[in-house]
C-alpha cells in the first residue's frame, strides 16, 4: 500500500482547491462550509531528479512521469470533509470524518489565513477571524478523535493483559496498525509518559490523552498550509511566525493561484511549471482584460511576494517530514528495464531506512518471499536482504522462480 497525505481543515478553507490544484483532480469547491461531504482522493507528485540523466537513458515511466530529467514520482492525497470544533463528539459532520483519515501518513492543515472564515466555516469579512485559532482547535479534534480509538480498546486491551499476561505495546500496536503505529512507538510512549505496564487498568484519563497525544505526533505529523495568501493582509500573514516558533512547518499558499495558473498552462495561454516563482504568457491575444488582470494579481501578490503558490512546497515539504526517499525497482540492472522493455519504469517512495527486502514486498508479496538477493544498478554490486536503500537508488531484486 503506498503512502498518504490527508488533507484537512475546519469547512471552507480551501481545501478541495488544494487537493483540485495538486491533483489533476475536479472537486466541488464553493464558497460555504460542507461543499464536500464524501472524502475525494486522487494523485499528488512529488519532484526528483530522475536516474535517466546520471544514467545517460530516455526512460520509459509506467506509475510516474518524467519531464526533462525531472521524475514525478506519486502519493495518494485525500481532501476530507471539513471539522468544526467538537467534530471527535460527532459535531458537524462529525467522526466518520474523522475515519477518513484513519490511513494518512501526515497531514496538510489547510488555514484560511485571510480570516475571512470563521470558526464553522462561514464566510466573515477580510481579516477578521484569527487563523492562529483554527492551528489549537484542529490539534485538539485529532488527538481527541485518536483518544476515543484508543479508549474503546483501552479496556478490552487491558483485561487480557492483566488477565492473560499480553504484552500490552504489542496488543495495541495490532489494534492499532490502521494507523501506522508499530510495537516500538508504543512502547516509547509509554516509557516517556511512565504508564505502568503492568496494569493498564489504572491509567488515568490523563495518561490516556498522553498517550494519545504522543500516538497523534508519530502518526499524524502535519504542516501548515496558509492559503488564501493571495487576499491575506500582511498583519495575517505574519502570525506565520507565532507558528513557527512552536515548531510548525508554514507554507503560505494560494490554491486559487495555482488553480488559476495550471488551468490556464494547460489552455495553452501561459508556460507555467507547478512550484515554480514565474509564468510566461504565450497567447497574450487569446486572454480577456480580465484573465489578464487576474494573471497579472497573481504574479505580483503571490509569485513574486511568496516566491510560489506554495502547493508543490507542501508537498515537498510532507515528503521531507516523513523522511522519505524514492527508490526504482528494474528486472534489467544493464538496460534498467522491466519484463516489457520499459526503462525505469517505476518509482516508489519508502520510508528512510528501507531495506532491499522490503522493496522486494513493495514490487510484489511473492519476490519478497522469495528474494535471494539484489544488485545496485549504480555500482554493479550485489547487496543483501538488509542492506538499507537510499534516495535515487536503481535496484534489480534476484528472486528464486
Ligand atoms: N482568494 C482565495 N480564495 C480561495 C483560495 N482557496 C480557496 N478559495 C476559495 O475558498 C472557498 C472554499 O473553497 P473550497 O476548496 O470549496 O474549500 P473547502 O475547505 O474544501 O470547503 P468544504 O468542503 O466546504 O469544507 C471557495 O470560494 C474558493 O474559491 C485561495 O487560495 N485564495
Ligand atoms: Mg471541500
Amino acid at each position: 500500500m503506498g503512502m498518504q497525505i490527508g488533507i484537512v481543515g475546519k469547512p471552507n478553507v480551501g481545501k478541495s482547491t488544494f487537493f483540485n490544484a495538486a491533483t489533476d483532480a475536479n472537486a466541488e469547491i464553493a464558497n460555504y462550509p460542507f461543499t464536500t461531504i464524501e472524502a475525494n482522493r486522487g494523485v499528488m507528485y512529488v519532484r526528483k531528479p530522475c536516474p535517466c540523466k546520471d544514467f545517460d537513458v530516455k526512460c520509459t515511466p509506467h506509475n510516474s512521469k518524467c519531464i526533462k530529467g525531472t521524475r514525478y514520482v506519486p502519493i495518494e492525497a485525500i481532501d476530507v470533509a471539513g471539522l468544526v470544533p467538537g467534530a471527535h463528539e460527532g459535531r458537524g459532520l462529525g467522526n466518520k470524518f474523522l475515519d477518513d483519515l484513519r490511513q494518512a501518513d501526515a497531514l496538510i492543515h489547510i488555514v484560511d489565513a485571510s480570516g475571512s472564515t470563521d470558526d464553522e466555516g462561514n464566510p466573515c469579512s477580510l481579516g477578521s477571524y484569527d487563523p492562529i485559532l483554527d492551528v489549537d482547535f484542529l490539534e485538539k479534534e485529532i488527538t481527541f478523535w485518536l483518544n476515543g480509538i484508543i479508549k474503546k480498546d483501552l479496556d478490552a486491551i487491558a483485561r487480557r493483559c492483566e488477565l492473560e499476561g499480553k504484552k500490552i505495546e504489542k496488543m495495541f500496536a495490532e489494534k492499532l496498525t490502521g494507523l501506522g503505529i508499530k510495537e516500538d512507538h508504543i512502547h516509547n510512549a509509554v516509557r516517556s509518559i511512565n504508564l505502568n505496564t503492568d496494569a493498564p487498568s489504572k491509567w488515568t484519563e490523563d495518561e490516556v490523552l498522553q498517550l494519545s497525544e504522543y500516538i497523534k505526533k508519530i502518526s499524524k505529523p502535519m504542516l501548515i498550509a496558509f492559503n488564501k495568501c493571495d487576499i491575506a493582509l500582511d498583519k495575517d500573514i505574519a502570525k506565520s511566525l507565532e507558528l513557527k516558533k512552536k515548531g510548525y512547518v508554514v507554507i503560505p499558499t494560494s490554491s486559487e493561484g495555482e488553480l488559476a495558473l495550471t488551468n490556464a498552462a494547460k489552455k495553452g495561454f501561459i508556460d507555467y511549471n507547478p512550484g515554480s516563482n514565474d509564468f510566461n504568457i504565450l497567447k497574450e491575444s487569446d486572454l480577456s482584460s480580465k484573465q489578464l488582470k487576474a494573471l497579472k494579481y497573481i504574479k505580483s501578490h503571490v509569485l513574486q511576494k511568496y516566491g510560489s503558490t506554495g502547493i508543490q512546497k507542501c508537498i515537498e515539504e510532507a515528503i521531507e517530514m516523513l523522511n522519505l526517499i524514492v527508490v526504482y525497482p528494474v528486472e534489467d540492472e544493464t538496460h534498467l528495464s522491466d519484463k516489457k522493455g520499459r526503462i525505469l519504469p517505476d518509482a516508489y517512495l519508502m520510508p528512510l531506512g528501507s531495506i532491499a527486502r522490503d522493496l522486494a514486498y513493495k514490487v510484489h508479496t511473492d519476490i519478497g518471499d522469495r528474494f535471494i538477493r539484489a544488485i545496485d544498478a549504480r555500482t554493479h554490486r550485489i547487496i543483501g536482504a538488509d542492506h538499507e536503500l537510499k534516495d535515487g537508488d536503481v535496484i534489480r531484486i534476484v528472486a528464486d522462480s
